[in-house]
């Protein structure tokens, strides 16, 4: 905590470190109350470095002694201030020993190194090694590190670092010690030490080439059971990075350890991944299909980092993306592999844009919107967002749009070989690419340097005297915090155009010889670099039905007058799976904006007003079409979200969003009961649970319908869903039902939540699903939260159970929490100022819940305001929490 203003960390201002660090040796002795760290660092001068004190981090620290070249360096030998302790005239080469306190117990930041449950764990990226030691914590100084922990050996069993083991024994006294050598150099940031009562999964696993390495899993006791899947996900990850791009595991041994008390999802320490404990226990009892998915894909994520992030590394945290938009590309395309079929590829990619949508285009039209590289921070843990991350891959997908798979590949070569256990920037990433391809990439930086999602407008002409098509591609892109009038952007533009018949036409583009291999193509890739451009197809026989931006080619909002009779046409015939999708979402877009827009004007809504749009038609079509994927039909139904609604409205009314949502949602499960009733029979999953891609599509379509019939909230409807709660065999089912069941009138509701909640009380993940389902239900309001609050199993300081009960309600449940009377605002500026107290990351997430303030009416804008005001004036804010308040309050 701090009361001085914070300071402004510009990208401009880099300079390269003063010190170079060769070694670092450390020894902890690991104690709850107080733990004691001695850090001994050969040091030289940094050539390329101007500035010639030696400077070191250090935050939250005792320091207990500080030691240079064998000498004790006295209160006047150095400076200590705000955090940063310099020692003037040192000499070229130097050997500090430094020896610090810290108090784990104590530490709800859960930054540097905390306890779990009586285990000890740290986090260091960005900034946490310097809780630990002083230390020149920043990501372009690399170094080897030898670390032995000293610890109670019957409170401690188990001592774990980076590297390899290389010595273990006791000491006496009842302690014993482990020596941990990690052979690569790294940053501090991706240091880790782990000591406590922990069991593990091992398995010897061969490479590739034939070298044999040790992987393991580890948990608390009673958790071995719910390793298995980790397990083999992180096998696949080895795998698909070498079969993929190449990259072997280099190091003979690979630890993964879950941990309950963490601030995001998992964090890839070289050789030693602590994960939350959401990204790895799973089992059919306690774990969905969507948990299944996603502990496949950070533990990829996090493996991933090995290569791009570890061995290649940031200069400095404005690159962030650098190894995150790469990485979450790379766990993309690893989940995206690992299904396999065309459509389950499609299916991925539309979830992908489904986040990119809900969260990283609001973020990019709101206060805290940043470029993918930004110019400036003032805390760098709100900048790990889902523009750095998201939008990141995006930019990164887009190389591989432009260059196709083998030019990105031979770019990622190039990157490799040169960079290689360096510390690099996006424009080295960038050069790569270009270099390895021959191509000229320099307008495509403009993607990490101007914020803000650009629109593109796209125009059609057909002529059919010379038989030409021509599509007249217009850009802009509204401004953002710091930059009012933006350049244009290399955008690619994937075109394709359907004949009368729904079939693709062969392409050919006046100017270019596009026969490719004889055979015409019937996608291309258009490249937008003007303001505006136009493109001619020849030789077009009729005129046809343009899909534009397929598989979403570039992250930018894409506006086509089309009809709604074209609309249903793309649905039905586009032979890119995405824009299927699209069309049927805007088509229902477009019917949620005119209802919203009526219920504004007070009018009743009619079931009347479903069939004038085609949606009724369209969502029949698809319901009926047996040839169509489950897992497709079930995003296809689905309605967009009322996050992804209100963004486009110019001023939000999230309860007429919500009127309207939950309208269509009835209308359409009386109009097709009976076909949603086939649907959910006939996909049914009987037999042993089992996560794959075709049993999860089936689920996922089966409990929508249950969803969709639900809404007629009959005694019919509440047998079929009590029925399937009684009698799941897994949590996908289960939860479910019991979350319909929230939402219906059905006399077992009430009983429903309680059995459930007895039945998982040792379940911390489970109990979290409880809260979080509660949290978002239709008739939930801020004094049912409240309420929920006081239960004994809800605890602020756990922020997978803060995030289940006070985010689920705040961002999943906008109709409840902008009550017209501001009590969801208020509970929300109480429960920030509660979590500043203990945790700033996890106070200033909660303090993105306001972002968009100001597009809502004036008179939710003005509550909304008042509650911000009150957390920014609230005393002892810490910077995290400052940062984001401030830039939401910000003219
Ligand atoms: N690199 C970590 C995130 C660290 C967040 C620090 N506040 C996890 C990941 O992206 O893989
Ligand atoms: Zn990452």
């Amino acid at each position: 905590m701090r009361t001085d203003t914070p300071l402004t960390i510009y990208r401009k201002d880099y300079t390269p470190p003063t010190y170079r660090v060769d070694t670092v040796e450390m020894g902890f002795d690991l104690d709850p109350d107080l733990t004691r760290v001695a850090t001994r660092l050969t040091m030289r001068r940094n050539p390329d470095s101007r500035n010639k004190s030696l400077v070191l981090f250090g935050d939250s620290l005792e320091l207990v002694q500080l030691r240079m070249n064998g000498k004790e360096v006295g209160k006047r030998g150095y400076t200590l201030t705000n955090g940063v302790l310099e020692i003037h005239n040192a000499p070229e080469q130097v050997t500090l020993e430094i020896e610090t306190a810290t108090h784990p117990n104590q530490n709800t930041s859960l930054m540097g190194l905390y306890t779990s449950n009586g285990n000890f764990f740290t986090q260091c990226e960005a900034e946490g090694f310097r809780k630990i030691t002083f230390f020149p914590d920043r990501p372009d100084v690399m170094a080897k590190y030898t670390v032995m922990l000293r610890a109670d050996k019957s409170r401690y069993p188990v001592l774990l670092s980076n590297g390899n083991l290389v010595e273990e024994g006791d000491l006496g006294d009842g302690r014993h010690y482990a020596v941990w050598e990690d052979p690569f150099k790294k940053p501090s940031y991706l240091f880790a030490l782990v000591a406590g009562q922990l069991v593990c999964q091992e398995e010897k696993y061969k490479l590739q080439s034939g070298r044999e390495v040790l992987l393991q899993v580890w948990v608390e006791e009673g958790n071995l059971d719910k390793t298995q899947h980790a397990m083999d996900s992180l096998e696949n990850s080895i795998r698909w990075d070498v079969e993929r791009f190449g990259l072997e595991l280099d190091l003979d041994r690979f630890m993964i350890v879950a941990v309950g008390d963490f601030n995001m999802g998992a964090m890839e320490n070289k050789g030693l991944n602590i994960f939350n404990t959401k990204y790895v226990l799973a089992n059919p009892r306690i774990a969905t299909d969507t948990d299944y998915a996603g502990i496949e894909s950070v533990v990829g994520h996090e493996y991933f980092h090995n290569w791009t992030g570890n061995r290649v590394t940031c200069r400095d945290w404005f690159q962030l993306s650098l190894k995150e938009g790469l990485t979450v590309f790379r766990d993309q395309e690893f989940s995206a592999d690992l299904i396999g079929t065309e459509s389950g590829r499609a299916v991925k990619r539309i979830e992908d844009v489904r986040v990119l949508r809900q969260a990283q285009f609001p973020e990019d039209a709101g206060p805290m919107a940043h470029p993918v590289r930004p110019d400036s921070y003032v805390e760098i843990n709100n900048f790990y967002t889902v523009t750095i991350y998201e939008k990141g891959s995006e930019v990164v997908r887009m190389y591989q749009t432009l260059l196709g798979r083998d030019g990105f590949r031979k770019g990622m070569d190039l990157y490799f070989q040169r960079h290689d256990g360096q510390a690099v920037t996006c424009d080295d990433f960038r050069a790569a690419m270009a270099d390895a391809n021959d191509r000229d990439l320099s307008q495509f930086e403009l993607w990490y340097s101007q914020a803000g999602t650009p629109h593109i407008k796209a125009d059609m002409q057909y002529d059919a005297g010379i038989r030409t098509y021509s599509i007249t591609l217009t850009q802009s892109c509204p401004p953002t915090p710091e930059h009012a009038k933006k350049q244009s952007f290399h955008i690619p533009v994937a075109v394709g155009l359907l004949d009368r018949n729904g079939r693709d036409m062969p392409l050919t583009l006046e100017g270019q010889d596009n026969a490719d291999n004889g055979s015409a193509q019937t996608t291309l890739v258009l490249e937008l670099k003007e303001q505006s451009q136009t493109f001619v197809f020849t030789s077009v026989a009729e005129p046809p039905v343009p899909s534009i931006l397929r598989n979403f080619s570039a992250p930018v909002v894409l506006d086509v007058e089309y009809a709604d009779a074209e609309l249903a046409f793309l649905m039905a015939n586009d032979s890119d799976a995405f824009n299927r999708w699209e069309a049927g979402q805007r088509l229902a877009m477009r019917r949620m904006l005119a209802l919203s827009a009526a219920v504004q004007g007070d009018h009743a809504l009619s079931n009347a007003q479903l069939d004038e749009g085609a949606l009724g038609n369209a969502f029949r079509a698809t319901l009926r079409d047996t040839t169509l994927d489950p897992a497709f039909c079930e995003l296809a139904l689905t309605l967009p979200s009322e996050t992804v609604v209100a963004e486009q409205m110019d001023v939000i009314d999230p309860h007429a969003i919500h009127a309207v949502r939950v309208f269509l949602r009835r209308a359409l499960a009386s109009t097709l009961k009976v076909d949603w009733l086939v649907a959910y029979q006939s996909n049914r999953t009987p037999g042993t649970y089992s996560p794959d891609p075709v049993s999860t599509g089936k689920r996922g379509l089966k409990n929508l319908a249950l969803s969709y019939v639900l809404e007629i909230d009959d005694a019919d409807a509440h047998r079929l869903a009590q029925n399937q709660y009684d009698n799941a065999n897994n949590m996908t089912d289960r939860i479910a039902a019991l979350s319909v069941l929230v939402n219906s009138t059905a006399p077992g509701r009430d009983a429903a939540l309680a059995h459930f909640f007895e039945e998982f009380e040792h379940e911390a993940l489970v109990i979290d699903k409880w809260f979080s389902l509660q949290a978002m239900a239709r008739n939930t309001d801020v004094a049912t939260v409240r309420e929920l609050m006081k239960h004994p199993a809800f605890t602020l300081k756990n922020p997978n159970r803060a995030r289940s009960l006070i985010f689920s309600f705040c961002n999943g449940n906008p109709a409840q929490f902008h009550a017209v009377d501001g009590s969801g605002y208020e509970f929300w500026a109480d429960q920030v100022i509660a979590l500043n107290a203990i945790n700033p990351q996890v106070a200033a997430r909660l303090a993105r819940t306001m972002d968009r303030w100001r597009k809502y009416a004036p008179a939710l804008q003005e509550k909304m305001r008042a509650a911000l005001l009150r957390v920014a004036s609230a005393g002892a804010l810490s910077k995290d929490v400052l940062e984001v308040v401030t830039k939401s309050l910000a003219e």
